[in-house]
């Protein structure tokens, strides 16, 4: 006999979306189970984003929990390079509110041990085969297996915070969301190494392709080098990659680090809409993906969670389910901001680079467009809004 239970929110997906969305119903006292289909040490242990924005950090502090879940220095500073040549942008605001360098790895485990550690919330790791049932008019549904068990969850809303390949948005019936995505027909070769960002971080275009120096935390740093789609890792040996850092960034004087982690990645953008279908929510890289140009797939993953929290507590706190019928309107404008932020950060970065593949007159376009930064306030208070999260 299956195990029925019920709550009033399961959220499938124990990443930055699902667990911030837990631990904001967790502080707001609405109950609810994660399913994870990994187990905690993977989950701790994947690196991924680097940064959480001013908006971010403002969404921390609002639920009260900044100071335990944040931690790394203010981010303020890109040196965006062109074949070396580098000019540092200062990101300003008026309102005084920063991002910080906080790693997803490090978000993500600071938010595990807060909700499990010290509040006890109920994470289910280790699950497999979940399936939904979201009928019209019935109670939803969700099913799973662990521990050689089936169990079932009687619900009343189900959120979707599994990502691109998870099983919420594929089970909604075809016809339902619309898909809208653009290739840009390059790929990122994502490098982790064992060592620190000097000065700034960096983004650089150069004659042979983009470049990028991120921190992740104090020692380590992660590059980014714009490879072929038919790229695999195998293709980037530690050599390689550390005579194409130094060519491209136009500096000998970088020497070889250990390589801990190498990983292709497509660059590509992707919104599925709307964002909701019946009693299921879709929030983070489940609903939208973007290149990591802009450093904002993890960003746009916390608005979602943020805004579909407020709406779920007053649902089930004070029965007032209007918030939540408008989630996919609420965040779906905010979603194509940042979309358009990422296309064009990232069509500069390139485009600005490597003619090969979009001609010298997008070379130069693309060079202008960053000199604007430097050139206009307008510009630059644009440019830096974005970059906090805030326009
Ligand atoms: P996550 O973090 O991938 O979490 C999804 C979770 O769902 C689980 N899952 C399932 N659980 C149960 N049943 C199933 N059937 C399931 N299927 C999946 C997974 O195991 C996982 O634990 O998605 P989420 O929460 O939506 O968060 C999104 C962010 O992780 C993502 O947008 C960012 O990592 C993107 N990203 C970056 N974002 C930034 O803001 N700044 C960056 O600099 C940045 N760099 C990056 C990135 C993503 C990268 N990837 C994915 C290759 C760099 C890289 C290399």
């Amino acid at each position: 006999m299956p195990i029925i239970e019920e709550t009033p929110v399961v959220i499938i997906g124990a990443g930055a979306a699902g667990l911030t969305l837990a631990t904001f119903l967790h502080t707001a006292g609405v109950p609810f189970v994660v399913l994870e289909r990994r187990d905690r040490a993977y989950i701790e242990g994947r690196q991924r984003a680097g940064v959480v924005d001013a908006r971010g950090v403002r969404m921390f502090e609002r639920w009260g929990l900044a100071d335990r879940l944040l931690a790394g220095p203010v981010a303020q500073t890109i040196d965006y390079r062109i074949n070396g040549i580098g000019r540092v942008f200062e990101i300003a605001g008026d309102d005084g509110s920063e991002g910080r360098f906080c790693t997803q790895q490090m978000l993500v485990t600071n938010l595990l041990r807060e909700l499990i550690d010290v509040r006890g919330g109920d994470v289910r790791f280790d699950v497999t085969d979940v399936t939904i049932t979201n009928e019209d008019g019935q109670r939803p549904q969700v099913q799973y297996a662990r521990d050689g068990q089936t169990r079932t969850i009687a619900c009343d809303h189900i959120v979707g915070c599994d990502a691109d390949r998870g099983v919420s948005r594929a089970s909604i019936p075809s016809g339902i969301l619309t898909t809208f995505s653009h290739e840009f027909g390059y790929a990122w070769l994502a490098v982790l190494v064992e060592a620190p960002v000097v000065a700034h971080p960096i983004m650089g275009a150069s004659d042979r392709g983009f470049v990028a120096q991120l921190p992740r935390g104090p020692q380590r740093s992660r590059y980014y080098l714009q490879c072929a789609l038919s790229d695999g890792p195998q293709d980037w040996p530690d050599e390689r990659i550390w005579d194409e850092i130094r060519v491209r960034l136009r500096d000998d004087s970088i020497a070889n680090a250990a390589v801990l982690d190498r990983e292709v990645v497509p660059l590509r953008s992707v919104v599925h809409a709307p964002m909701q279908f019946r009693n299921l929510y879709l929030a983070g890289d489940a609903a939208h993906l973007v290149p990591p140009t802009g450093a904002k797939g993890m960003n746009m993953a916390l608005y979602d969670v943020d805004m579909l929290a407020q709406g779920l507590v007053t649902a089930v706190r004070d029965q007032d389910g209007s918030a939540l019928a408008d989630y996919s309107a609420t965040v779906l404008p905010r979603v194509w901001r940042y979309q358009e932020f990422s296309a064009w950060m990232t069509d500069t970065m390139h485009n600005g680079g490597d003619p090969v593949q979009h001609g010298m007159f997008r070379q130069m376009a693309a060079r202008a467009r960053l000199d604007a930064l430097f050139s206009s306030p307008v510009a630059a208070r644009l440019h830096s809004d974005f970059q906090r999260g805030m326009a």
